[in-house]
């Protein structure tokens, strides 16, 4: 029953802008997020983990520690300094030399084409709201397409569209820093998915060989207790967070029930979703022709109803029992004491995942195949006699795999499972002492240090078969 199918793969998920550094290098031009760091003063991105000089050895420390899959993503201002343009010889280089390497580790690369990353240049004409970037977006994907297509089996269009429009409109910890707009949110959720789904449309069109799938975080909402209002604050963050961009992505429509609840969240800030048969055209194609799903997962929340105006305190320093999430119109999240959460406030709930995966097998039952693309365990590591002892963070995986191979034995089609993060990387709005990666960093020296899950995850991969931490330590 603990053994997953010889083809399952054991990978680790990067992304460019939080593992390459280099911003500077190599013609790269900005993103949004280079200027505001900078005068923010508080997080340097411009080395990060130095993959971009370093990667050789990351990508030989995973043949050496069985990670058979590595997601990294292209910086597209790497490619178009400007967005769009003339492309920069250069950054087709390093991602030409970058897959080059995984192929020659033997580990399967899965690019992502947009991971919070985007130009400066388009970031300024609106971002995901206008119709320019979505435009520029879906050259910039052909153009990877024609260039990388040989050598990449894995395509996912876009990471979390959730965690970018909360970041950029809803919480507002990615610029454009605005807090509470709802509208603008959903708005701009809608605009990604037709970007993606031109992709797709492009992608299959052309008929490039491999697989192309859109990444969705997908966290599970509950209610805090017996309350019929707070089963339906549940409901209504499931039905934004979630189910819309499912809808969108694996039907091409948003459901009755789906626009049912978004409407009236809509209804109550004031905002209408702007749509046009065309776009459900593509979209609608784009579902058909999915070829996996990825599902990024750390967290579920518990809520309660909520009737004020919308309050948000993030907890970027890991101090526990910070954190505030309360929208008007949709409900808070709180405290449930019978779960564990991590010192950033992440309830840790492994039966969540399990519970997704089986909703997302009823609900879209042609969903074709899963991965999970994200999953992991921030904590404040510290390097002791070259190692960190990392037992919580084995424990954590541990438990999430076993969800995953509950969800497989009751039929659900899970193919891989990618670690956040295959090194400790730079974390967009915790810093440097949020660390997931299986390899400790030094962001002094950039020296790697294989943690003790490095070597758990090891022993997993070759034999296939889910171990303990108990049963890791008397081995
Ligand atoms: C996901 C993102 C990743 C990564 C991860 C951990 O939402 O796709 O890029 O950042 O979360 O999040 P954090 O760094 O905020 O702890």
């Amino acid at each position: 029953m603990n053994q997953f199918e010889e083809d399952f793969i054991f990978g680790a998920a990067t992304a460019a802008y939080q593992a390459e550094g280099a911003v500077n290098l190599g013609g790269k031009g900005k993103t949004y997020w280079d200027d505001y760091l900078k005068n923010q003063g508080v997080f340097d991105p411009s080395v990060a983990s130095d993959f971009y000089h370093q990667y050789p050895e990351d990508l030989s420390l995973c043949q050496q520690f069985g990670v058979n899959g590595i997601r990294l993503s292209i910086a597209w201002s790497r490619i178009f300094p400007d967005g769009t343009g003339e492309p920069n010889q250069n950054g087709i280089d390093f991602y030409h030399a970058l897959i080059d390497e995984c192929l020659k580790n033997k580990v399967e690369p899965f690019v992502t084409l947009h991971h919070f990353d985007t130009p400066e240049a388009l970031y300024k004409k609106g971002d995901w709201l206008s119709n320019e970037m979505v435009d520029a977006y879906v050259d910039f994907s052909s153009f990877c397409f024609k260039e990388y297509s040989s050598k990449v089996n894995y395509w996912i269009t876009i990471n979390e569209p959730w965690s970018v429009v909360a970041g950029q409109y809803i919480i507002g910890h990615f610029p454009p820093n605005i807090n509470y707009d709802i509208p603008k949110a959903i708005q701009s959720m809608h605009n990604m998915l037709v970007g993606h789904a031109r992709v797709v449309k492009i992608f299959k069109e052309t008929n490039y060989p491999g697989e192309i799938g859109i990444v969705h975080i997908l966290e599970s909402k509950y209610p805090i207790d017996e309350l019929p209002s707070s089963a339906q604050a549940a409901k209504n963050e499931h039905l934004v967070a979630n189910q819309f961009l499912l809808d969108g992505s694996l039907i091409g429509s948003y459901q009755e029930d789906t626009m049912d609840i978004i409407n009236k969240v809509l209804e109550k800030n004031k905002g209408v979703l702007k749509t046009t048969p065309e776009e459900f055209e593509v979209l609608t194609l784009a579902a058909e022709q999915l070829d996996f799903l990825g599902i990024n997962y750390y967290a579920s929340h518990f809520l309660s109803a909520y009737d004020g105006e919308s309050l948000i305190h993030h907890n970027g320093s890991g101090e526990k029992g910070s954190s505030i999430f309360a929208l008007k119109g949709i409900g808070e999240r709180v405290n449930n004491p019978a779960i564990p959460a991590t010192d950033w406030d992440w309830p840790i709930y492994p039966q969540g995942l399990l519970d997704m995966l089986v909703y997302i097998s009823k609900r879209y039952p042609h969903y074709n195949k899963l991965y999970i693309t994200e999953n992991g365990m921030g904590d404040k590591d510290i390097l002791e006699n070259g190692t960190v002892a990392d037992d919580n963070r084995i424990e954590y995986v541990f438990l999430h795999l076993e969800a995953i191979q509950q969800a497989i034995s009751q039929g659900i089609n899970v193919k891989g499972y990618f670690i956040w993060s295959l090194m400790d990387v730079f974390s967009w709005t915790n810093g440097y002492n949020k660390r997931y990666g299986l390899f400790y960093v030094d962001f002094d020296t950039q020296k790697r240090y294989p943690k003790k899950s490095a070597h758990w995850f090891k022993t997993l991969s070759s034999s296939k078969q889910l171990i303990s931490l108990d049963s890791f330590n008397s081995i």
